[in-house]
């Protein structure tokens, strides 16, 4: 009689171990493997810092920098800066803190883009005073915000493209839903921070005045004028010029609690899955359809909508993001780094470049996050070996201009330091080193807390 407790006892004990062993050993491999990103983090910060310090960019290739403007926005380091916290680099993020604090001016008489500022830079400043308190970064982004706000005054309230930082002269009308619709994070976490509700309306009006202009099945399309509101091109898709428009409805829904954010999201993610997503014979993909009709255009997926995956699962669809974050595998192991865009029928490349883009790996943190199925650990050590095996130099990372060839770009683009290590290094790190569910992700990769 007494032998049956003992044998239960015993059982019992030996699952704990079985179960308990295999943990240890992924435990272990994954902190081998988030010290492995960092390393690659450090390669490519310390190129940078050798050949473009005080630049925008790394040229890796002719080892020399590059400023998108007559005048430097440092926008490496402000990219890199939250990275390196994360990644516990502490007395750098500390000197490159204090340096850009010293060292980056908006008041520049120079027209900049409007989205990659908000996204790069106010998303950076905002997301570094939460992780450091430093005031000063707060100011700096306040005074970024005032100097950006100029773009929403338009006939439509769709802001125009470019800005300048010291007049406020804007320009460019001819737009897209992501360039208008990725603002809110930003515009919205400063009007918490600051206490200035200005912010947060003119770029959720934003969002909203192409939501308003959705077609009668849902959807939007790809060039919109600013002045008159008017659609200029209704090829629609999750690709460039459109993705991140979808990204923050459903992020500021959860970010601000936003319930027409949330409707706008709901009611978009319906006309995407019945119009655009596509059952292929290798599987589920997002293609191309006319926004009016829904008539299928293009069959084709590429490496920005590869965002798509992580977009479903934050918003409870588990099983179509799993299913796509597969078909990203797919055109990533076509040629062992994924393309620009990608035919899935053909099942081959239509532009074949690459520029070190963080998407699919952003998805595979967030579907681990999920799941934790450690398929998507699986995945992110092909994509840490091939990025180590195609893109890096004996000093920084390049692009590729063909994944066939392999013939390298010159540049190390910034959102390299902001995202792609960054979500390769939280997928290999356990979930303490960020409280997933307190942070919403902006564009760019920049954690900003929910705090009020
Ligand atoms: C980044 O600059 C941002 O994620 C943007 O929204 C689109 N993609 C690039 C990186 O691929």
């Amino acid at each position: 009689m007494k032998a049956m407790p003992l044998l239960i006892a015993a059982i019992v004990l030996a699952s704990i171990f079985a179960s308990c062993v295999p943990d240890k050993a992924l435990r272990s491999e994954n902190a081998q493997l988030a010290q492995e990103v960092r390393q690659e983090f450090l390669h490519s910060w310390n190129a940078y810092k050798k050949y473009a310090w005080g630049h925008d960019m790394l040229r890796p290739v002719s080892k020399t920098y590059v400023d998108w403007y007559k005048t430097t926005l440092l926008m490496t380091p402000l990219d890199a800066l939250d990275t390196m916290t994360l990644m516990g680099f502490k007395e750098e993020a500390d000197s490159v803190r204090e340096y850009l604090v010293k060292n980056l001016s908006f008041n520049q008489d120079m027209y900049v883009k409007n989205f990659e500022i908000t996204i790069r830079l106010l998303g950076g400043l905002l997301s570094n005073y939460q992780l450091s308190g430093d005031q000063r970064l707060l100011r700096m982004a306040d005074d970024l915000g005032t100097r950006l706000m100029p773009i929403f005054k338009t006939p439509t309230g769709i802001p125009y493209v470019d800005v300048n930082l010291k007049t406020g002269a804007i320009r460019n009308s001819r737009t897209n839903p992501a360039e208008v619709g990725t603002l809110l994070i930003e515009f919205g976490t400063l009007s918490k921070l600051t206490g200035k509700p200005e912010y947060y309306a003119a770029a959720k009006n934003a969002a909203l005045q192409i939501y308003n202009r959705r077609s009668p099945i849902g959807l939007v399309g790809t060039w919109i004028d600013a002045s008159t509101g008017k659609w200029l091109d209704s090829n629609s898709h999750v690709s460039a010029c459109i993705d991140s428009y979808y990204e923050y409805l459903l992020k500021c829904a959860i970010l601000f609690d936003d319930p027409e954010m949330r409707v706008a999201w709901e009611s978009s993610k319906v006309a995407v899955m019945k119009y655009l997503a596509d059952e292929a014979p290798s599987g589920l993909w997002i293609g191309h359809a006319n926004m009016y009709t829904g008539k299928r255009t293009k069959t084709w997926f590429g490496l920005l909508d590869a965002f798509f995956p992580a977009v479903l699962a934050l918003s409870g669809d588990v099983s179509n993001a799993a299913r796509l974050e597969e078909s990203c595998f797919k055109m990533w192991n076509k040629y062992g780094i994924e393309p620009d865009e990608f035919d899935y029928i053909a099942m081959d490349t239509v532009n074949s470049r690459y520029q070190l883009n963080p998407e699919i790996m952003e998805s595979a943190y967030y579907l681990y996050h999920y799941t934790g199925d450690q398929r998507y650990l699986e995945m992110g050590k092909v994509f840490l070996k091939n990025l180590k095996l195609y893109c890096r130099m004996d000093e920084g990372y390049s692009g590729l201009t063909n994944v066939a060839t392999k013939q390298r770009t010159d540049l190390m683009e910034s959102y390299f330091l902001a995202e792609t290590w960054k979500y390769l290094f939280l997928l290999f790190s356990p979930p303490e080193t960020l409280e997933f569910k307190k942070i919403v992700f902006n564009s760019e990769a920049h954690p900003m807390r929910k705090t009020w």
